[in-house]
This record gives structure tokens, sequence and C-alpha cells, in this order.
């Protein structure tokens, strides 16, 4: 067993197994055919450990569970779920270092932001939604003097869930905690990238949730995700990943008229206006610190601001400061807390994004900083490190339409409003975006103006509960860490009662 800490700390603080089941019934099954496949850690390229290798027998046999399980699930009482939400947040920040630990271990981001966000922010999502199942109302309507419908929450069943590998922990929790707290039991499918800290979450939780409640089958897409997504069983689906195979799972849900919720790829824009020159210091930092969120978690973000749209009245001393500001950001071993860019997830996606830096070159976009696979030596030589990279071109270029999932933005110069809504929104995707200017008029209708489920203005990457997310166009279906989840995972039983004494 390979214990992890940080490195110049003393003690492990956490240790993963040598190898990971099926967690089926309350139990680690054994794949059925017996196949497992290696985990590599992006910090140092070496495997780590093993995992299951999901196939349509294995799903079957998760769904077989969860279907025993979810009967008496969706009969408890919501304070007895939300009780077990809050026992849930409990047992994760008494553990918040060693998750932190876990999650940079299997996905290769800096434990400062694991610290800092993926690990409180998954713990709040628990306590979020433990109190939005409790205040949760049903409806009473009076159809007439004698008669009421009243509308209940029900359960779905038992839901599909399939996540990515960009926020392992918090990608789980988001789906988990509104699908637990409607009252549904489970079969979640993590990425076959890391599968690890999500079982590393499950082993300090576990037993606070009955047996079949929660059922996790690793594995492969096709292997794995897609008996899950294709099964009858299920009541509805719940995926995050590329548009494509987004796709795919509603051709799947379709063939049984399943519901789906998608959260799916992003372009996001991320617009400076001219005042943002202009005004303080602090606020001309704070605008500069935004525009180095591309670089935030490696670039591996759906909501990425991996298009930067400046305004030309100080475009050259922006992007000076800006190109100043990203070669300041500090790369090393993803378990020291001064890093700030850590590893990329895998080696599949370190290639994707070495070609777009070959694309953005033969289309004729200017590298302004960056466009470097970096090597860090010693124990980390294998491991997906690549530069902060400052494209500089135009929307209609391949760099500023494709999602590359990198720490890459690429950026143009707008004239005014209208030019950089028109840039902002020339997308298929519209899932997030940034607005920079102290004009509270021009902010608002930048907002309201540009097509994205989320703009953040005047400030980026805030992924508070209780504020929705989710995507226009083609970057998804529904609306995720807000109460308006829980619909999503609950069906409405209309009971139609007559008190009259008349005949009908
Ligand atoms: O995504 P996939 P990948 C984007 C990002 C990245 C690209 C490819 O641009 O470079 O997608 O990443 C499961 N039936 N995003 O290939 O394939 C898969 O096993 C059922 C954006 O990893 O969509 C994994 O669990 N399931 C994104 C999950 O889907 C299938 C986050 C995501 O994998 C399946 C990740 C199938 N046929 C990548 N094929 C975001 N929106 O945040 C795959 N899967």
């Amino acid at each position: 067993m390979t214990r992890y800490a940080a490195p110049g700390t003393e003690g492990a603080l956490m240790a993963f197994q040598p190898r990971y089941d099926h967690w089926i019934g309350g139990a680690y099954v054994a794949p059925a055919d017996g196949r497992y496949f290696e985990n590599p850690s992006p910090v140092d390229g070496k495997p780590f450990t093993e995992i299951a290798r999901g196939s349509a027998e294995d799903v079957e046999r998760a769904l077989d569970a969860a279907h025993a399980a979810a009967p008496a699930w969706g009969r408890t009482a919501p304070a007895e779920r939300a009780g077990v939400l809050l026992r849930i947040a409990d047992r994760m920040e008494a553990n918040l270092e060693a998750l932190a630990v876990a999650e940079t271990w299997d996905n290769g981001k800096p434990v400062r932001e694991t610290l800092a966000a993926d690990i409180p922010l998954a713990i709040d999502h628990f306590r979020y939604f433990a109190g939005a199942l409790r205040a949760q109302e049903g409806a009473l309507s009076e159809i007439d003097e004698d008669t009421v419908a009243y509308h209940f929450h029900e359960p779905l069943g038992v839901v599909a869930q399939i996540i990515p590998w960009n926020f392992p922990i918090l990608m789980a929790v988001w789906k988990l905690a509104p699908a637990l707290a409607a009252g549904n039991a489970v079969v979640l499918k993590p990425a076959e990238q890391t599968p690890a800290s999500v079982h590393y979450w499950l082993s300090l939780v576990a037993d606070l949730l009955p047996p079949g409640v929660l059922n996790i089958v690793n594995g492969f897409g096709e292997e794995a995700g897609k008996p899950l997504a294709s099964s009858s069983r299920v009541a509805k689906i719940a995926f995050t990943g590329e548009t494509s195979t987004g796709r795919l799972i509603m051709e799947y849900a379709a063939a049984n008229l399943k519901p789906v919720t998608l959260e799916l790829g992003g372009k996001s824009p991320n617009i400076f206006f001219d005042d943002v020159w202009a005004a303080d210091d602090d606020f001309r930092d704070k605008a500069l610190e935004g525009f180095t969120m591309f670089a935030l978690n490696q670039g591996e973000v759906c909501t990425c601001p991996s298009r930067a749209l400046v305004q030309r009245g100080h475009y050259g001393e922006f992007m000076e400061a800006a190109v100043a500001r990203t070669e300041a950001i500090v790369a090393g071993h993803p378990l020291d807390p001064a890093t700030m860019i850590g590893a990329q997830a895998s080696a599949e996606q370190l290639k994707k994004i070495l070609s777009y830096f070959e694309i953005g070159q033969q289309e004729g976009a200017k590298i302004l900083t960056g466009g470097q696979q970096v090597g860090l030596g010693g124990d980390l030589e294998g491991g997906y490190y690549i530069q902060p990279t400052i494209f500089e071109g135009d929307n209609r270029m391949r760099i500023f339409q494709e999602e590359i999932f990198g720490p890459v933005v690429a950026v143009t110069s707008f004239t005014d409003f209208d030019d950089a809504i028109r840039t902002a929104n020339d997308t298929l995707y519209g899932l997030g975006a940034g607005v920079w200017t102290r004009d509270t008029n021009t902010a608002y209708r930048a907002g309201r103006a540009i097509q994205a489920g989320r703009v953040w203005t005047n400030c980026y990457h805030a992924y508070p509960a209780h504020s929705a997310f989710g995507g226009y166009k083609q970057s998804g279906i529904g609306r995720e860490t807000h109460k308006m989840m829980l619909e999503h995972y609950q069906q409405t039983k209309n009971i139609l009662q007559s008190y009259s004494p008349k005949k009908l």
C-alpha cells in the first residue's frame, strides 16, 4: 500500500488500496469477467492502484442492488436523509487534508486548490442539499370549494450518474448530494482516468449509507458507461463530459424515454472593458488575476475562460501585464502547497493540448507566452506538465472555437460593446462567461446579452452552492449546484381529491 504526504511534511496523510473493485450493495465485488486496469498518477505518470474494469454484467449487478435499496431509502423521512448528508459532510471535514491529497494524487491538480476549493465545496454541497431538502415544500391547488390538488415530490427510484476526471470528488458530490437527498438509489461511474480518489472518499463515508443506496461501477465509457446509460432500469441519467459524448447519452436515453441532465463543454469568453485599465490598482490587479483563471485547474474546467476579449483602448498595456502575470504562475510538485499549476489529468489530455499548440500556430495565431511541455525532472519526470499558454489570434480560428481543456487562452480584441457581445456569442457553447468593468450598467447589459448559463461579473471560477450552474446552447441541459436540481431527481405525484358530498 502506498502512502502519500505533501513534500516536506512528516507522516502520511492517506493511503490508497492497491486495488479497487466495484462497490455494489455495500461491499466490494470483483468484476464479473475478472479484468482490471492500471491507474497512473498524473504527478509522475506511474500506476499506483489497479481498478476493476466494469462490464454490462457488473452494471446489472449494481442495478439489482440499487433496486433492492431504493424503495426503503425513498421512504425515509426528509430529516433522516438530510441527517445522513450532514454526517457525510462532517466526516469529510474531519478528513479534509487526506481527501485533498487523494484528489491531488489521482488528478494532478495542486493541493492548494483541493484544500481550499474542491473538498470544502464538496462538503458544503452536502450541507446545502440537506437544507434544501428540509426546506422543500409540495404544493396545494384549490380547484374549487370541495376539490383540492395535492402535489408531492417523489424520488425517481434508481438513477445513473457518469462523471469526468477534472474534479473527480466534486463532480461525484454535485451529482450525489441532490440525488440522495431526493431519495434515489444511485449507480455512479467515475471516469477511468481518476477512479481512485472517489473510492478513497467512499472509504470514509461508506458506513453512513444503507447498502445499495450508492453503488460504484468503475470502467471505461463504452464498456461500463454505455450499458448504464442505455439501461431501461434507470429512471434518469446525469452526465458531465464532452459534448459529443453528451449526444450519445441522449441517444441511449431516448431509446428508453429517460430524462437526462447534461453538463458539457464550453469555450467561455472573459471580457475586459477599457475602464478596467483606468480603474484603481486593486481592481486592475483583480482583473488580471481573473485573466489568469484560464490556467486554474490546469485549464481542465468546463468553464475555463479560454477566450479573452480585451477592448482595444488599452489592449497593449493590458496584455503586457497579463503575460507577466501568467509567467508568474508557479509550477511544481502538485503536493507542494506553493504550487499554482499542477499536472494535466492524463497522458491523452497532455497530447490533445500539445496538438492544439500546433493547430494554433498553423492557423497563424501568435504565442505570447508558453507553448511548451514542461519537464520538472526528478520524481516528477514522467508527469504530465505544460506551460500556461497565451495565443493571440482571431475568433474564427479553431483554438477559439474548440474546447482544448488545458491552460491555454486565445486572446483577441474588440472595439465596442456590440462587438464584444457578438464575438462572445460566436460559439457553439454557452456555459460560462466573465465580464470585467467598473460600470455596473455595462456589466448588467453584458450579463443579460451573453448566451451562457453563468456570467461572472468582476469575478471568475466561483462555484458556491445555491447559485445555478449549467449550459445554454450545446453546453448542456439542467442546472446543478442549486435546489432546482432536486426536482431533476424527483417526479411529481398529484392527488386530485374531492371532498364534495355531491354525486359525480
Ligand atoms: O470525455 P468523455 P473525455 C471534454 C474536454 C476533454 C474531452 C475529452 O474537452 O478534452 O471532453 O475527455 C464516460 N457512454 N470534457 O474523453 O468521453 C467516460 O468514461 C457512456 C469536458 O474524458 O465525455 C467518463 O466517465 N459514458 C468535461 C465520462 O463519460 C461514456 C469534463 C466523460 O468522458 C461514454 C471532461 C459512452 N459512450 C471532459 N464515453 C466538462 N464538461 O467538464 C465516455 N463516457
